[in-house]
């Protein structure tokens, strides 16, 4: 199977280091900052204030924010078990349109992370719909864009999208769900 691996929110954790940022850069009583378990949208600013919405994305536009994300804890692993497999695994994802630091600094984390043979299966895209694949696993709960997907949407749990149907993955369970997928065996 071709499996496509979102970045953001599934192999590098976006919303503890936006948290512990946010709690060292800000005075308590002006926010004491929406903890990982209490996020409720996927665009963490939208989980607070409208007036500090900019501060928020002041916080993960700065140098060195994607760069720093530590990995989700058993992420790392399961790439190289699904390519141990035989999968064709790639990284599928979106820069923010704000690209200065996130784009270099997402192939440095990758590069860091897992070496230059995963740098090769970066695919980084706006539109996760016009990538061929036949899984993504992403926590976005609803991915969108201009052409019906090949691939079937996996939603990587986390807090912020529990509305979402369909299976819900996660790195202590996913041999589990991928395992119920025709492609797998
Ligand atoms: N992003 C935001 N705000 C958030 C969370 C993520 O702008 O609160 C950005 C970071 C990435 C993109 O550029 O959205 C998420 O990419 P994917 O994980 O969907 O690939
Ligand atoms: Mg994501």
């Amino acid at each position: 199977m071709l499996i496509l691996v979102d970045q953001d929110g599934v192999l590098a954790d976006f919303e503890h280091r936006l948290y512990q940022t946010w709690q060292q850069a800000t005075p308590t009583h002006e926010h004491p900052g929406v903890a990982p378990h209490e996020r409720r949208h996927f665009y963490a600013k939208d989980d607070y204030p409208e007036h500090l919405r900019d501060a928020v994305q002041r916080i993960y536009t700065a140098p060195g924010f994607f760069r720093n994300l530590p990995p989700i804890d058993g992420a790392l692993d399961a790439l190289q078990a699904m390519l141990a497999r035989g999968h064709d695994v790639r990284i599928c994802t979106s820069p923010l349109t704000l690209y200065q630091n996130c784009v270099g600094e997402k192939y440095e984390w990758v590069d860091r992370h897992l070496g230059a043979e995963w740098v090769a299966r970066m695919v980084v895209t706006k539109d996760k719909t016009l990538v061929h694949g036949d899984i993504l696993i992403d926590d976005k709960p609803h991915v969108t864009g201009a052409r019906t997907p090949t691939w079937q949407h996996v939603v990587y749990n986390q807090p912020y999208n529990q509305q979402a149907p369909g299976l819900r993955l996660h790195w202590g369970n996913w041999q589990e769900i991928l395992g119920t997928h025709p492609g797998w065996d």
